[in-house]
């Protein structure tokens, strides 16, 4: 027997070719009202000020979310199929996974992520604190195609669980949730499940101050989308001439995050093209959409998805579902 770690096996799924990634983008860009989408917020940079926004004391969704976890881990392995997959959408460095292998003991983890090298290194540490466990990442930006269809099918006795935990499930608008939805309810067959966290409606002011923090983290990690745009289309954003906005919109529950221009002035998109912002003009790079609980069973009913359980804090302010195939 070798005691060498084998690397846990890695795969890349159909992606848009790099130009039609940047195509997108600079559309966007290029919209009356322009927008970036919220995928690219995650360089390294991008994805250290989100670790820190977790950590702030008015960001309230992961200490939540997290707060339930392990109140009701048990309760909620217990309502899981035995000798199941487990799919994190979104994985990240799998920190939450690693707090449910030992009660759920999987017959396999997937990773899935669209930040391929973050995957490796998650996926190896994953593999190193259980040897005996099968480990799979798979690089892809899961909300615009999903098809682990082959994939599950490896196993066929072991029920797909999705988990997708905090309340990432926000970013998109509710018709795009529910198409979103209905794609994992199409790989569950009969015993699948998923395991979702949303984030529920509450006063405004907690909303707004979870994402527009004093020390000014969130602004930071908003601004940063600028830098990542400024690489991937070779553009000269200067984020100093933008500011931080965040704002709840009671009419579409949910939170809106911009980038306000402070005066008028042009960028450069590339070579070919420029873009003239006025003064005050935003560009929209966010929607957190909010939810009650009942808003979020009809979304799943809606999405072909019977809500079977769920779990809050005490104050209502997060909700972990638990759904099945109707
Ligand atoms: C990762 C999408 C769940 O919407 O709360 C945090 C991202 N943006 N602060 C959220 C985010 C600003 C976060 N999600």
């Amino acid at each position: 027997m070798s005691l060498a770690l084998e690397l846990p096996r890695l795969e890349t799924t159909l992606r848009l070719p790099a130009q039609d990634e940047r195509q997108q983008l600079l559309h966007g860009l290029l919209q009356t009202q322009a927008h970036i989408d919220s995928k690219y917020f995650y360089d390294d940079r991008g994805c250290e000020l989100f670790t820190d926004i977790c950590r702030l004391d008015e960001y309230y969704p992961t200490r939540t979310e997290a707060q339930i976890f392990s109140e009701h881990r048990d309760a909620i392995a217990a309502q899981l199929p035995r000798d199941l997959q487990w799919i994190d959408l979104g994985c990240g460095d799998c920190g939450k996974t690693l707090q449910w292998l030992s009660s759920i003991k999987p017959a396999r983890v997937i990773g899935v992520d669209i930040a391929g090298e973050f995957l490796q290194s998650s996926m190896i540490s994953v593999a190193q604190q259980h040897p005996q466990l099968e480990c799979v990442g798979v690089v892809s930006d899961f909300t615009q195609h999903l098809d682990l269809h082959a994939l599950l099918a490896e196993e066929p006795n072991a029920p797909p669980v999705f988990f997708y935990p905090g309340s990432s499930i926000g970013n998109f608008e509710p018709r795009a949730a529910m198409r979103f939805l209905r794609r994992i309810r199409a790989h569950c067959g009969e015993h699948g499940r998923l395991l979702i966290g949303a984030d529920l409606i509450k006063p405004r002011a907690i909303l707004e101050a979870a994402y527009d923090d004093a020390l000014g983290v969130t602004a930071a990690f908003n601004l940063n989308v600028l830098e990542v745009v400024n690489r991937e289309l070779d553009a000269d954003f200067q984020p100093e001439r933008f500011r931080h906005f965040a704002q709840f919109d009671e009419a579409h529950r949910r939170i809106e995050m911009h980038l306000i221009a402070r005066e008028r002035h042009s960028v450069s998109l590339g070579r070919h093209t420029r873009r003239y912002f006025g003064k005050d003009e935003g560009i929209l790079t966010e929607y957190s959409h909010k939810y009650s609980l009942d808003e979020f069973r009809a979304l799943l009913a809606a999405s072909g998805l019977r809500c079977s359980h769920y779990w809050t804090d005490p104050q209502d302010w997060f909700g972990v579902f638990l759904a099945e195939p109707l």
